[in-house]
This record gives structure tokens, sequence and C-alpha cells, in this order.
């Protein structure tokens, strides 16, 4: 038995035994995600008015931070003014919010990210051994409260919170979220909005992919053209990757970066919710729009555009030359004001899909190679991490990289992302190197989430199911070395803030279950029941979110017979699919899915599909020409 299921029962069976005399109410009736790790439910409710005292452990300013954090969350749909004060032991008073910060035994696990939440009709307590538990504990505490405390115009507030004992702490210590800001540009304001919801799902790290081939989004003094030039790009609305190419003389006009202020003020309004911003500053590869800056770092001279989303893989230059010190000096430069800049321990260096093309045809990068003893182009790779990594550690850095970083040799402290698929964080792991694990197949955000013909176009598929199946410790690995997972929203298809709200919500609920969470507690049914109950408490906070579980989903294959059948699917239980094939409306009273493939002849023009819960149409009608569904059959073998 691990340490932490040993850790689980011993305080179980304290909970419980503390608790013998109460009456243990179903913890089906909280609405809480990442579900905790122990609910028990008391009788009675404890009533919350305007004039409460927040109480904290005296001389603990981490403390102190985290009750007026509560304090500012109340008051912004209520307009009621709870007052923070210190006191030496917290818990022993009434009518309080009591935050205590004790390394008493009864602090969950020894986690440092653990918490105690006790509501009895006389107030609640929440204890941990760090702020950082006191702030779980407060989120906790705030997904008690109904939606509204999501809503930022004032209420009138009658709000009970029921009474109960939940001990609870994370598996996992690196719970990730990655945002591409650099394929289309969100601004600070939006980030920070963005980070306040990860708080609410316990998530404490936020990846900032920074720079890629369409946006240098950071400022960097000491190389102003970085954002002069590459923060910049001729505006495109046609689809990603088939944008037509910069025009001579084409103003750059879409785009923007964050000045160093901007960045200070995110990695301070992230602290002030444990959470680490990890910068992501790609190379060699993905680096155009840094190319297009300073064209002499790349073999080919250049001049370079950042592009404006067409398709130029293999055809335009954009990797770094290694064989050139200069690009060296710039990583330093770079690096210099990112280690400054950002507290985390990881610097993210990117290190995926490089195109190493034009390093062969490049004298400089052949010399390299000859000098070092390279045998190849993936060699020179993995020889220009591990400088990025000498570097980055001489500024008390350490570097992390997508799962290319293996090719040719890993850098000797590297941690890895594994992206393309779990093998790369196995191989890692194997070698004692710490992982991340980030699977396509599991986490990649930017796949669309229900049936494309209902969908913003984008590509792959994710459905909220498959994320909530995300499992980081993959079978024979140790699992000390799998740091934790982390989800990922690439932007190409991304063009707005509400879009990147509505691919990140739901999924990134069943991201923060199934890091936070124990394994043996996961239930979809329960985690769908819980995330409607989300659904009301975005809906007050204004943000947006994809109710594409409420769809229909259909699947062509053709039988053994050689006849087309639809499967047709909704992730929600408990609905009853209806269709047509002669081109009207569905609604209950046509045809009802029996629950297998059906057949349907090749002759029809459109196939609409809906499907019904409790009596209602759940969500939008999915119609599909039968010519579109063809041409989802996978493609016979030639
Ligand atoms: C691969 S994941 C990429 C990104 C793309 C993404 C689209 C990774 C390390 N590289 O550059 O945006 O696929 O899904």
């Amino acid at each position: 038995m691990n340490r932490s299921a040993l850790q689980l029962i011993v305080l179980a069976a304290a909970v419980v035994g503390a608790a013998a005399a109460a009456t243990v109410v179903k913890p089906s009736t909280l609405k809480v995600i990442p579900q905790p790790v122990l609910v028990q439910m008391r009788p009675g409710s404890f009533h919350l008015r305007p004039g409460m005292s927040i109480v904290v452990t005296a001389g603990k300013p981490e403390a102190r931070r985290v009750g007026a954090y509560l304090a500012n969350a109340v008051a912004a749909p209520t307009g009621w003014k709870w007052k923070v004060s210190e006191t030496a032991k917290p818990s022993g008073r009434h009518d309080a919010i009591a935050l205590e910060l004790t390394q008493d035994d009864g602090i969950p696990g020894n986690h440092p990210e653990g918490y105690a939440l006790t509501i009895t009709g006389h107030g609640v307590r929440i204890q941990a051994a760090t702020a950082a538990g006191l702030f779980y504990g407060v989120q906790t505490l705030l997904q008690l409260l109904p939606p509204e405390i999501e809503s930022s115009t004032l209420e009138h507030a009658d709000w009970n919170v029921p009474c109960l004992r939940i001990a609870d702490y994370p598996r996992f210590a690196w719970r990730g979220l990655m945002l591409d800001v650099s394929r289309h540009f969100f601004p600070a304001d939006f980030v920070k909005r963005y980070i306040d919801r990860m708080a609410r799902a316990k998530l404490n790290l936020f990846h900032w992919h920074l720079v890629d081939d369409n946006g240098w989004r950071i400022e960097i003094k000491a190389l102003p053209l970085l954002t002069q030039v590459g923060a910049w790009r001729a505006p495109r609305l046609g689809r990603w990757g088939q944008s037509e190419p910069v025009k001579d003389g084409e103003a750059a006009t879409d785009g923007g970066f964050y000045t160093q202020d901007e960045i200070r003020e995110v990695v301070a309004y992230a602290k002030e919710r444990f959470i680490t911003v990890l910068p992501e500053i790609e190379m060699p590869g993905h680096s155009l729009a840094a190319l297009a800056s300073y064209p002499e770092l790349s073999c080919t001279g250049g001049p370079f555009h950042v592009d404006p989303g067409t398709s130029f893989y293999a055809k335009v230059d954009n990797a770094f030359c290694p064989g050139n010190e200069k690009t060296f000096e710039f990583i330093d430069k770079v690096f210099t004001e990112v280690a400054r800049l950002f507290p985390s321990e990881y610097v993210h260096i990117g290190g995926d899909e490089c195109y190493k093309g034009f390093w062969k045809t490049c004298e400089k990068c052949q010399r390299r190679m000859a000098e070092e003893h390279l045998a190849n182009e993936e060699e020179l790779q993995s020889y220009l991490v591990r400088r990025a990594e000498r570097i980055l550690e001489s500024k008390g850095k350490r570097l992390i990289g997508w799962d290319e970083i293996l090719q040719g040799g890993l850098a000797p402290n590297a941690a890895v992302m594994s992206w393309r698929g779990m093998d790369g964080g196995i191989a890692a792991a194997k070698m004692n190197h710490p992982v991340v694990m980030s699977p396509t197949g599991f986490v990649y955000l930017d796949y669309y989430q229900g049936d494309p013909g209902l969908e913003p176009t984008t590509f792959g598929r994710l459905p909220l199911s498959t994320v909530y199946k995300f499992e980081p410790v993959p079978e024979g690995v140790d699992s000390r070395y799998i740091l934790g997972g982390q989800a990922n929203l690439w932007t190409e298809s991304v063009p707005n803030t509400r879009h990147a709200e509505y691919m990140t919500w739901p999924r990134a609920f069943a991201l923060a279950e199934t890091l936070w969470s124990p394994k043996t507690s996961r239930n979809w049914e329960d985690f769908m029941r819980r995330t409607e109950a989300q659904f009301e408490r975005l809906d007050d906070a204004q943000v947006n979110y994809a109710r594409s579980v409420y769809d229909v989903a259909i699947t062509p294959a053709r039988d053994s017979s050689g006849k087309l059948t639809l499967r047709m699917s909704s992730e929600i239980g408990g609905a009853d699919i209806y269709y047509t094939i002669d081109g009207t409306n569905p609604d209950s009273f046509m045809m009802k899915y029996p629950g297998a493939p059906v057949t349907v002849p090749e002759e029809v023009y459109v196939v609409k599909a809906v499907a019904w819960r409790n009596g209602k149409p759940s969500g939008r009608v999915l119609s599909i020409l039968m010519r579109d569904l063809i041409a989802r059959l996978p493609r016979p073998r030639s």
C-alpha cells in the first residue's frame, strides 16, 4: 500500500471516530469539484451574516491574505464587509470563520496542500499546515455557497452552509493548465480571470505559452524588436493553416504583448491564488516570431514574417541556428529577464516539432556537429537544449520541455512534459527524470468536444468523458517521478476570449478532478451531476462554457455487408435520442434511436438528431448532410 492510501485510511478512521455520534448524510448532496477526499455531512447548518469576522492565526501574513481573499469573494456579490482579525488560536471563536495555520495531527495526511473544513451550528473552521491548504479550504467553502457567490452584482444574500466535516488533499502536486497566447493574443485582464477560474478548481499551475511562430508576447528589454516586430502579424480571418501568406508591404496590425509590468502583475495575482506561472519560451523550432525580429539567428537569414496562420512548415525556416553563437547570446538575454520575472522553479523551453531540414544544409550547423561529434540533427537539437539548461541553471532555474527533448539524448536535469501520448513520459520517468503527463488523447483542449457538425471548426476529438478518464500514472512507472498532469489550450482555432472559455470549461473540471481527487473516487455520473451545478456558477460568473455533453454525436461505419450504419450517442446519462432522415426537425415523436447503430440508406440527404432528457430537448439539433457523414468514414486502404 502506498503512503497516501495509508494516510487516507488513518485519517478516515480518525474522522469517523470523532464523528461517531453524527448523522452521516450521503456526500452526494454536495456539488464540489474536485471531489474532496473525505466528506461527512452532519445535521444542521450555519447561517452567514453581513457583519461576520474572519479570524486568522496571528503573525502569519500569508493566512491573513487568504482571509482577505475570502472577504473579497463574499463582498463582490453581497457588499458585506467581513473583517479579518488575528488571534493566537482562531478555532475557539464562535460565530466566525476561523482560518487556522497549525501543525496539529488533524491536518489531512501531512500534505502541504491539505486542509480540514469543519462547519458546525456555531461557525466555520478551516485548518491547514500551510496557507495553500487554507486557500483550498476557502475554495471548498465558496463552492458550498449558492451560485450567486460568483455574481458581481449586488444580491440579497440569505445564505446557509451545511454542517459537515471535510478532510481533503490533492493526489498530484502539479495540476496544470496551459494557455497559448501566441496563436491568438489574450489581454492580461483575461489571463487573470482565467487564473481565477483555475483557482476555483484547485488547479495550481498556469503554463503560459508566450511565444511561437505567430507572435512573441513577452517584453524583453534587451531585445526590443521581439515585441516591436515579433508581436504583430498581418490580420487574417480565414481558416487557420490555410491563410494567405503575407503580401509585400502589408501592415502587421494584429497581435499584442505583455509588458513586464503586466507580467509581474499576473504572476503576483496568480501567487495570491497559490498558482505558479510557468513561462514557456519555445526553441529551437516554432520560433518564426523571434526570427522575424532577429533574422540573423536563423540558418537562412530571412527576411521573415510573423506567420498569420499559413501552412509554412518545412517551407519557411522557423528554427534558431544552433551553429551560431549569437543564438546562445540571445537565449541568455531572454532567460536573464524571464528568470527575474517568474519565481517558478522551472522554465519551459518548448522543444517540440522542430523542423531540422535547414540545419542539414547550414554550414555553421554542420561545423558545430563535426566539432561536437554530434551524429545527427537530433543530437544537434539536444546540444542546444543542454546549453539552454546550463544557461537556465546559471540563473537558478530548472528546464522542462516537450517530450521531443528526449530525441538525441535528454539534458542531465531536465523534466519532461509528455504530449505525444505517454511514452515520452514513461521513458523519462524510467531514467529518473521528473515528468508531467499531458497526452493529446486525454487533455488537448483545442480538440473538438462534441460532434464537429455542431462545434466551431478545429480538429481531433476530446469529449468531456475522455478527459475524465485521464490517468497520469501509467502501469509499471514509479509514481514518484510523475509530478502530475496538465491540459493544454492551443489557440490556432480560438480567436477570442469567450471561445477560450468555451474550450476550457467544463473539460478543465474533469482535469481538476483527475489530478486532485483519489483515483478510487472517480464516478462519471456523480461528476456530471456536480458539473451541471457548476454550469450555474459559471453563468453567474459570466464565464462561457460548452454544453456539448447535451448534444448528439454521430459516428458512421460500414457493417459486414457494406451498409452504412450510424451510431448516435449523447454523453449525458438518461437521455433519449430522436432522429429524422427526411430533412424535418426531430422531436420526441420522431424515430427513437434504439441504442445500437442503425442502418440508413445512402440516398438520404440529411440526418438530424437531438437528445431529450426530462421531457425536453437537452441540447442542440445536429444536422449533417449524408455526404459529410460518408466523408467521416475511415478511408479504405488502397
Ligand atoms: C502540437 S503540443 C503542438 C502545438 C500545436 C498543437 C495543436 C505541442 C508541444 N505542439 O504547437 O498547437 O499540436 O494541437
